[in-house]
């Protein structure tokens, strides 16, 4: 089976260090896919939030690994970004689906069986699901809710590509793959970790197929 270790980031995850930086070396130590996820108090905007993508689905290209952008349809559009990933509250799936074109992937977070089946129904590539462990990288995430969506939606669906979110680390990442997840998400194991590449490694031990 093909394992995905899919980043997020953005600006306001890590102030230490400049996005692209700790992308680099997270591309360079082996994900498989990065989503841009510019919120909270350090988001940038306009001009710089344009700058900030583009170099960031520059990277990505060199590494041949998907760029994804979290929310915003016309960055999406206006960095030439792989795909797009929306939440509940981010408008409809058909609608989005529309915006992008057939040729981009869409992700879309959900929480329900019910949100699963109206998102693949109406044009998902693949499903976000979580907070699976408690997380303190969203301001307004749910309270966690463990792997059993997870474990409905693979059994209901069992090709679809479902990446577990929410607090994983490269000790409890084994009960997302058990469950039936294709991909772990991450943003604060990799984007705070003080030994990036060994938090990789770490993460992609014991699986050899990764795209
Ligand atoms: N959606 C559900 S939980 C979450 C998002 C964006 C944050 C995940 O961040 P972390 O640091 O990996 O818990
Ligand atoms: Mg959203």
């Amino acid at each position: 089976m093909h394992r995905h270790l899919y980043f997020i980031m953005g600006t306001s995850d890590n102030q230490d260090l400049p996005v692209e930086k700790i992308l680099e070396e997270a591309l360079e130590a082996g994900i498989t896919e990065f989503q841009l996820r510019e919120k909270g108090p350090h988001a940038k905007s306009g001009k710089a939030l344009l700058e900030l993508a583009l170099n960031c689905k520059e990277l990505c290209a060199r590494h041949d690994v998907p760029f994804f952008i979290n929310d915003d349809v016309e960055l999406c559009i206006t960095s030439d970004a792989d795909g797009l990933h929306i939440g509940q509250d981010d408008g409809s799936v058909k609608a989005a689906r529309l915006q992008i074109g057939p040729n981009r992937k869409l992700g879309v977070s959900v929480h329900t069986l019910e949100q699963a089946i109206r998102a693949v129904q109406e044009g998902a590539d693949y499903l976000g699901i979580g907070p699976v462990f408690a997380t303190n990288s969203k301001a307004d995430a749910r309270p966690p809710s463990g792997v059993s969506v997870i474990q409905e939606v693979h059994a209901l669906y069992p090709d679809v590509p479902i990446v577990g979110i929410g607090g994983i680390t490269e000790d409890n990442a084994h009960v997302v793959w058990e469950a039936g997840a294709t991909g772990i998400a991450v943003i604060s194991a990799i984007a705070r970790s003080i030994n990036r590449k060994e938090t990789i490694a770490q993460f992609k031990k014991g699986s050899a197929v990764w795209n």
